[in-house]
């Protein structure tokens, strides 16, 4: 089973995406993520330049091996680039293993530990009526977990409130990048924001009641003594975890965090290899993996880094936003379906037009996921459809505080 041909195949039907497409001498064709929001022409670069040509000739069934010599050979290790190109590799490797073995993937990776995969959606409004709306309308869709974000008094704009429409002008959930040549300016004041979120919690809480599971990203803006304080104001309500409180480059801060709240924390979607979480994990200073298949490795090590969490209890939380493809976010599926230390799967529906280019077998019923039962991963790319949507330069937004300083974002 010998690589023969690696394609990059690089497409903006909603949003960029890309793909590494792998043949083999007998037929097998298997697909892997490789997109990484805002930065996408990075990792095609790294993959057209640096890694397909080692590709040619390799045997497709030596899925560790790749992933060792890939990891190790090129002496630069880790980064977001370097882990999403290894990761598309990976995925793609496992696809066509999968569809030789005839199986879905989620077979070879053990077999099913359980019937489908606890999904959370994205609600948000600037205001509290919108955002009941918003909350409304995910129950409607089948949603049992719901994700909560809003407007801050003061704050123009803010991460998590969904803004942009579809082509057709429907809602495209919260797609933060935006096509344009300059990344949009966002505004930041986190002393409005710990004190505004609270009352939000408390309002959602009153109208929806206790059971709802409720999580809440607070997208690396804090101080770790801010993190603490926002988790022992948000423990009434109950939250099912409280995502990205720090920026978390900085490990320890986490213990602090951790002394004084017991709101349950989520981190690690900008982290890449096991080695990022070397001390949260041991210090058990979290309580769920938020990595996507996509940003740190692929399957083979996203694996390694769930089970070293579930020897502590750690759970999985995987990054599912729009930016993981379809192709990412069915690893995940088969993944997260196989692993005893599942959590949650993040779940924002992707465009119609990207449902057009990636022809997926996955199911979403009464709010739990499931990859389907097709061979492999379940998705095939369709060519012609892709073509059709050249790649479309999109930034991230980034934060300005009110006195003109860079914030995190
Ligand atoms: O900002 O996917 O929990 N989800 C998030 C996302 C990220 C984007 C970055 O590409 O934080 O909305
Ligand atoms: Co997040």
């Amino acid at each position: 089973m010998q690589i023969v041909k690696a394609d990059v195949v690089v497409t903006s039907p909603d949003r960029n995406f890309v793909t590494l497409r792998l043949e083999t001498d007998d037929g097998l064709v298997g697909l892997g993520d490789g997109t990484l929001n805002g930065r996408e022409l990075a990792v095609v670069a790294y993959l057209r330049e640096h890694v397909v040509p080692l590709l040619i000739g390799r045997d497709a069934s030596r899925i560790e091996d790749t992933w060792q010599f890939l990891y190790r050979s090129a002496y630069w290790r880790r980064g977001p680039v370097t882990m999403a190109a290894i990761a598309a590799v990976d995925v793609a490797l496992w696809d066509i293993k999968a569809r030789a073995a005839n199986m879905p993937l989620y077979q070879l990776l053990g077999g099913a530990s359980r019937t489908g995969l606890l999904a959370y959606g994205h609600a948000s409004g600037q205001e509290l009526p919108e955002l009941f709306d918003s909350i409304r309308e995910h129950q409607e869709q089948g949603y049992r977990a719901i994700r909560v974000q809003t407007g801050v008094p003061g704050l123009k704009s803010i991460y998590g409130i969904a803004s942009n429409a579809t082509y057709d002008g429907g809602r495209y959930d919260h797609e933060p990048a935006q096509r344009g040549d300059l990344p949009a300016e966002e505004d930041w004041d986190t002393r409005s924001y710990l004190r505004h979120v609270p009352t939000v919690f408390e309002a959602v809480r009153h109208e929806f009641g206790p059971e709802l599971p409720l999580l809440h990203d607070s997208h690396h803006r804090l101080t770790p003594i801010q993190a603490a304080r926002l988790g022992k104001s948000l423990e009434p309500y109950d939250l099912f975890w409280l995502e990205d409180v720090t920026p978390a480059e900085n490990q320890e801060a986490l213990r602090l965090v951790r002394q004084h709240t017991t709101t349950p924390l989520a981190i690690g979607e900008i982290f890449n290899t096991v080695w990022d979480y070397q001390l949260i994990i041991r210090e058990q200073l979290i309580d769920y993996v938020r990595s996507a298949v996509t940003h740190t490795g692929g399957v083979t090590h996203l694996k390694k880094v769930l089970d070293h969490a579930s020897q502590y209890q750690i759970k999985s939380g995987m990054h599912g936003p729009t930016d993981i493809s379809p192709v990412g976010l069915a690893a995940q599926m088969h993944l997260g379906l196989a692993i005893h230390n599942f959590g949650i799967q993040e779940y924002m529906k992707h465009g119609e037009r990207t449902n057009e280019v990636f022809r997926q077998s996955f199911t979403f019923s009464d709010g739990l996921l499931h990859p389907g039962e097709r061979p492999g991963l379940g998705v095939d790319l369709d060519l012609a459809e892709a073509a059709k949507y050249e790649y479309q330069r999109a930034y991230l937004p980034f934060n300005r505080l009110a006195d003109g300083t860079v914030h995190d974002w």
